[in-house]
């Protein structure tokens, strides 16, 4: 089975399945696995210098063949040595978060890179669509970690609308019902990270994956918004004191220092109190750990049956 459209031709892939490019989590064993399974895998930068994302690009290319990409997250202080990093490397696709991705373009371009930014309004899309990128990633405010504030729902279909290049929804998606909701909106492709988490892959601390299968439909929250960097994570300890500091009128800088290396203490050393546990808000639906392959595989063939039933159901 294959999944046959202009994203999957783009990228050289079998499902049109992008993994999020989650920081500390997504290394090359995650990344090796998605792709190995059909799917894109994505080292995730996140703050890392250059030295460390080689060792987990290495790891790829030591476990596939298969195409891959590197997550650059643009506020990271180490942005302009991991975009040389991975024109060295000639990593096949480079995904972006948290920032306009422009002024790397050209030289991504150049090299033969492919460049999916992840954009969380319409304006943006247009934007990096008049640049050059070969797709955008429309995620919703469903998603973990770092976010915008349009839903999915509302958010996939008006970048839909607004630009020509393959859109890939993102933000609350985590089965085969997702896939076909995605589709259904006009996407070619979905980006999943709080799903990947769950699998047998990922190297993220058991306590993190825990807490994930755990999860109820109003654990993950966010936390920043009144300082303008809202950030979803699961509640714990740690969100119940960045709510305090925030209602107290606490500076970003004051309320920053606090969460800096949080998701470090929750995803390596596996504290899911203090740390910052970023996952979605589809956190919920996942109730168990399996591989990667079976995520996806399980996922599109759920989605066929879904077509199915719809199909017989319709009358024409
Ligand atoms: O980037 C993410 N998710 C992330 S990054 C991250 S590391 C971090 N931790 C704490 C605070 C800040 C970062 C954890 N999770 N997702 C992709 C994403 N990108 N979501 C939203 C955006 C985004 C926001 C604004 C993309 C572009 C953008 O542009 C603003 C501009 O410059 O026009």
């Amino acid at each position: 089975m294959i999944v046959d459209n202009r994203l999957t031709g783009l990228l050289k892939i079998r499902y049109p399945i992008i993994q999020g490019g989650m920081a500390w989590i997504a290394t090359g064993e995650l990344a090796a696995a998605v792709s190995e399974a059909g799917g894109l895998g994505v080292i995730g930068a996140g703050n890392a210098p250059a030295d460390v994302i080689r060792k987990e690009i290495q790891k790829v290319k030591e476990r596939t063949d298969k195409p891959f990409a590197v997550n650059i997250m643009l506020l990271s202080p180490f942005v302009d040595e991991i975009a040389e990093l991975v024109i060295e490397e000639k990593v096949p696709v480079v995904t972006t978060g948290a920032g306009n991705p422009g002024k790397y373009i050209e030289a991504f371009k150049e090299n033969g890179i492919k460049v999916i930014p992840v954009v969380p309004t319409v304006a943006l899309a247009k934007r990096m669509e008049r640049i050059g990128v070969d797709a955008v990633i429309a995620e919703g405010t469903e998603a973990g970690g770092h976010i915008g504030e349009i839903t999915t729902m509302a958010l996939v279909p008006q970048i839909v609308d607004a630009v020509e290049i393959p859109v890939i929804a993102a933000g609350g998606i985590a089965d085969g019902r997702g896939l076909i909701a995605a589709f259904a909106l006009g996407a070619e492709g979905v980006q999943m990270g709080t799903r990947f988490v769950a699998s047998t892959e990922c190297t993220a601390h058991k306590a993190y994956k825990n807490a994930i299968i755990k999860a109820g439909d109003r654990d993950a929250v966010v936390t920043g918004r009144s300082t303008g960097h809202p950030v979803r994570n699961l509640r714990n300890n740690l969100t119940r004191i960045l709510d305090k500091m925030e209602k107290d009128g606490n500076s970003s800088e004051e309320i920053e220092k606090i969460a800096a290396g949080g998701l470090r203490k929750a995803a390596v050393d596996g504290d899911v109190d203090e740390g910052s546990v970023m996952a979605g808000q589809i956190a919920a639906l996942i109730n168990d750990i399996k591989p990667v392959r079976e995520i996806i595989e399980d996922m599109v063939n759920e989605a066929k049956v879904i077509l199915k039933k719809f199909q017989e159901e319709l009358e024409i």
